[in-house]
């Protein structure tokens, strides 16, 4: 039976779970997952216990993805329950599926580093590096929503933007951007879709970095950078004035904003705290893609680059002053108003986009796009929103989070007797990050909210001291917030994003003509051996390629012979397409392991340097026979 008559007849181990819901009878109509639970986004009822306990079999309303700053992997999550689901290994490295060393994860890894980086990390015996820190996962929007093609991350410590497939929740591209120095902030363009990925390089450095200029800040600048989604290309950048830190963009497609909590170009703390009023940096994408278009650029490694600094052509950027070193900025979802949080000042800004036409014309107010400006309490890093018109903002430094009126913001700033905000609740302790369920799109339901919070203290029994964070629920339904849930995560989600459960479609196994493993068909073909068919061992010179399929419990090949120092390449294909039947391929003593999925083909090349008798085994439980789904690669000695 394949997998889809599997599906079709209701016997997926799936159905069998949920056969008394609605499940067995959705299973087979494509329908995807979200309607088999019996929960739904949107629904939840507050202090309802039920809307976030889910019974064992049952399924979460929305996913999750959240990020997991050093760690440098995306993590999916099943949402409101708390239950983590899968890492996607992305600018780390993994010992369960091989992200790292198969040769499929290697090119992603690789192929868009820049050439110097690829100099200088060869000088040191690497092929890409091994760390990242990922801040800012966020999908790809078509009409001011998301669409469920892709999602897209930043890495901080390496200057790399990458991208998840969301059919098989895996990375398929990896560029460093060039001239820019640390992203930091990231987003992908709203509306018409993605389109652009927004991206901010934090810290400050000379444009041209090769040494000649060094401790002079005066001839430093900061880059914003426009990557094409689509191609995963740089599109053009903009140079600024100060640097840049968090960043968003409106609903209309013409607005890309970042703020800097650095407008001072300060080299240390007091430098870079010095000034009352830092900015936010309001990009004109039209004028710049027509100032591209007409080459008003420099060319640095492929790249133009617009002058877009504080007194230069004012077309391009506009800088409106913002209270004291502002962090996060985040568009609410009635399309209209950008809440940018304050920081070291206990105010956060709103800016309305349809004053930024206005804001570009000779001698405009730098503030007169700024609606609302209320004090909120200490440290506003950022802010989410239910879609009613309400905000949420955590404040670092009070342990909070507050609730507060978007429309009453607007009205006390322009001088009526109201006050805006509506409650606080504690959150344990120190919050950075919130999300609302679909909150940074058009579609936020105002269904629940996620504090993540730095520290966890005494929420949990102490592992040292090295604690997780604590992220909490929070049933945000009703005008009271009520913290229902609390979840330890390790190192260090920065930012999640709370997706409804039927915009999310991945597949259950792989297409054989996967791109993922193009360069292995190719191979296959060119060495005349068809791949899902064929257990072939094939000598080129000193270099040797062995394929090998497997079905659950059985490799292709209980054994391969090599000599010592041979180049070796082993593709293992799983023809399995069963859904969840994952083989591995892990070379013992060799520090070699892959992963590979239902229909999938993942291959590693290594050096078989060690002589003698070597077991390679399955190492993804996978059969009752699994133990015994073994092989040998047998070394011949040098001179043998
Ligand atoms: S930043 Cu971490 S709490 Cu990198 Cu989005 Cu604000
Ligand atoms: Cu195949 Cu375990």
């Amino acid at each position: 039976m394949s997998a889809e008559e599997t599906r079709k007849k209701g016997f997926s181990r799936r159905s069998l779970l949920t056969a008394s819901t609605a499940g067995a009878a959705v299973a087979g109509s494509g329908l995807g997952t979200a309607l088999i639970s019996s929960l739904s986004p949107g629904k939840a009822l507050a202090q309802d216990k039920a809307a976030y306990h889910l019974e064992p079999g049952e399924l979460d309303p929305y996913y999750g993805f959240w990020s997991s700053g050093q760690t440098g992997e995306l993590r999916i999550l099943g949402f409101p329950s708390m239950r983590e689901l899968m890492r996607v290994p992305v600018f780390n490295r993994c010992s369960a599926t091989g992200w790292g060393q198969t040769n499929e994860s290697l090119k992603v890894l690789t192929e868009g580093l820049l050439p110097e980086t690829k100099e200088f990390l060869a000088a040191r015996g690497m092929k890409t590096y091994d760390n990242g820190d990922l801040h800012h996962p966020h999908m790809s929007f078509t009409d001011g929503t998301y669409d469920g093609r892709y999602l897209f991350m930043n890495d901080k410590a390496n200057t790399r933007v990458a991208r998840v497939r969301c059919d098989v929740m895996k990375c398929d591209k990896i560029i460093e951007i060039p001239n820019a120095h640390d992203i930091h902030g990231m987003r992908p363009q709203k509306f018409p879709r993605t389109g652009y990925v927004f991206a901010n390089g934090e810290h400050e450095a000379p444009l041209v970095n090769d040494g000649k200029v060094l401790d002079d800040p005066s001839q430093y600048v900061n880059i914003f950078t426009a990557i094409d989604g689509d191609e995963m290309k740089v599109a053009w950048q903009v140079m600024v004035s100060g640097n840049l830190d968090n960043t968003d963009c409106d609903y209309q497609g013409k607005y890309a904003f970042s703020t800097s909590y650095n407008s001072e170009m300060g080299m240390n703390l007091a430098e870079m705290t010095e000034n009352e009023l830092d900015h936010v940096v309001v990009f004109n994408l039209k004028a710049i893609e027509e100032g591209v278009a007409a080459g008003d650029v420099q060319m640095l490694n492929g790249v133009p680059i617009i002058d877009g600094r504080k007194g230069q052509n004012k077309k391009y950027t506009r800088y409106i002053p913002i209270p004291n070193s502002p962090h996060g900025i985040n568009t609410a979802p009635d399309k209209r108003h950008v809440v940018v949080n304050g920081k070291l000042s206990p105010t956060v800004s709103i800016i309305d986009v349809t004053k930024l036409d206005a804001l570009f014309e000779e001698d405009a107010d730098p503030r007169s796009a700024v609606v609302g400006e209320p004090e909120l309490g200490l440290g506003p890093l950022h802010t989410a929103y239910d879609g009613k018109g309400n905000c949420f903002t955590t404040l670092f430094l009070d342990s909070q989070v507050v609730k507060w009126n978007m429309d009453k913001a607007i009205r006390a700033f322009a001088g009526e007797d109201v006050d805006p905000i509506i409650s606080k609740v504690d959150v344990h302790y120190q919050p950075g990050h919130n999300s609302t369920s679909m909150g940074e799109t058009a579609e936020a339901d105002g269904a629940w909210l996620i504090s993540m919070n730095k520290f966890s203290k005494d929420r949990f029994l102490n592992t040292g001291p090295l604690k997780p964070e604590n992220e909490q629920v929070i049933d945000i339904s009703g005008d009271e917030m009520k913290v229902v849930h609390d979840g330890p995560t390790f190192a260090e989600p920065h930012d999640s994003i709370i997706v409804r459960s039927d915009i999310v479609k991945p597949v259950n196994v792989w297409k054989r003509d996967d791109p993922m493993f193009a360069d292995a068909i190719e191979q296959a073909k060119a060495d005349g051996v068809v791949l899902d068919e064929d257990d072939k061992i094939i000598r080129d010179g000193n270099k040797v390629r062995v394929y090998m399929t497997s079905v659950a419990p059985q490799f292709g090949l209980e054994k391969f012979t090599v000599k010592q120092g041979d180049e070796v390449t082993v593709y293992v294909t799983n023809l399995d397409d069963i859904d969840d039947v994952t083989h591995g391929f892990c070379l013992s003593n060799y520090g070699i392991a892959m992963e590979v999925a239902p229909q999938a083909t993942a291959s590693v090349t290594f050096t078989a340097d060690r002589p003698g008798v070597h077991w390679f085994y399955c190492q993804w439980f996978c059969h009752a026979l699994h133990m015994e789904m073994r092989g040998r690669m047998l070394v011949e000695p040098r001179g043998a």
